[in-house]
């Protein structure tokens, strides 16, 4: 079994120290943060969705094998951070949407977009579109990035479309969506600057819609 294939066991298993500890092995063994996102920690997730749909995984098991997936990337999280060459890329205001409280992805997102070089200020989850306004207000943000893993709370990425111009903020900021249910024509749809389907492809789409500001 590989290191990766370790990795992602213990994240569908849900054992958290286990999780932590190959984590910890495979740094040791030289593999680099950023591996362990597309190569175990994003799999198993995907894994532990597809047995949740597939009624074999409940509730209380995908919070456990998210609370193990969160024991790897506490681990990584400052490690990423001048993974690449840091240099201040821009700000970045990013949070899953309204109603919405998964964490795992936009986590990841922000976490690559921090190692990129952007400045991050994470509103967290079930964000309300007045809270981004103030936000974006607040820091001078060059980037809105909204998450949304329900089908039900992306509709509320519209909204947040919509309350950063009723606040008369729309030209000074690039709006990029992404999460699981998301699809650049529905980005398109409610007028977003951007997607992301991964967390690499939200690092290229940052930089582009800074680059073209
Ligand atoms: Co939820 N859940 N969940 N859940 N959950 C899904 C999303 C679901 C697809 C599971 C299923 O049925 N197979 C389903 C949604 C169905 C639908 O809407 N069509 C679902 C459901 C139904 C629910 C509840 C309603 C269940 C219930 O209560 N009956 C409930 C809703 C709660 C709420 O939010 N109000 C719920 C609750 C939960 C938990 C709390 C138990 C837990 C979340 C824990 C947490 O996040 N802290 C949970 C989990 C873990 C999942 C699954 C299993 C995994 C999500 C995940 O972490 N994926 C998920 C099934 C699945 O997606 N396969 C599921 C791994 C993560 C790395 O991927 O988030 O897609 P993802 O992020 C990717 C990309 O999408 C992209 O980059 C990331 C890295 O590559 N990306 C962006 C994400 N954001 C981006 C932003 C960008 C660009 C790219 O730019 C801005």
């Amino acid at each position: 079994m590989s290191i990766f294939d370790e990795l992602q066991q213990a994240i569908i298993d849900g054992k958290a120290p286990v999780a932590k500890e190959v984590t910890e092995r495979a740094l040791g063994e030289g593999v680099r943060p950023a591996e362990l996102f597309p190569n175990a920690i994003v799999p198993a997730m995907n894994e532990v969705g597809r047995r949740m749909r597939d009624c074999e995984f409940f509730i209380p098991e995908v919070l456990i094998a998210a609370r193990a997936a969160r024991a790897a990337t506490d681990i990584l999280r400052p490690l990423l951070v001048g993974d690449e060459e840091v240099r201040s890329a821009g700000t970045v205001v990013c949070g899953t949407v309204k109603g919405d409280l998964h964490d795992i992805g936009k986590n990841i997102v922000a976490m690559m977009l921090e190692s990129a070089g952007f400045q991050i200020v994470d509103l967290g989850v079930d964000v309300p579109p007045e809270k981004v306004v103030a936000a974006v207000r607040e820091h001078g943000a060059n980037v809105v990035a909204m998450s949304a893993l329900l089908t039900t709370t992306m509709v509320n990425m519209k909204a947040v479309i919509d309350a950063l111009a009723a606040a008369g903020l729309r030209d000074q900021v690039k709006v990029m969506v992404g999460g699981a249910p998301v699809t650049e024509s529905w980005a398109q749809s409610i007028g977003a600057d951007g997607y992301g389907k991964d967390a690499s492809a939200a690092v290229e789409t940052a930089r582009s819609l800074v680059a073209a500001a």
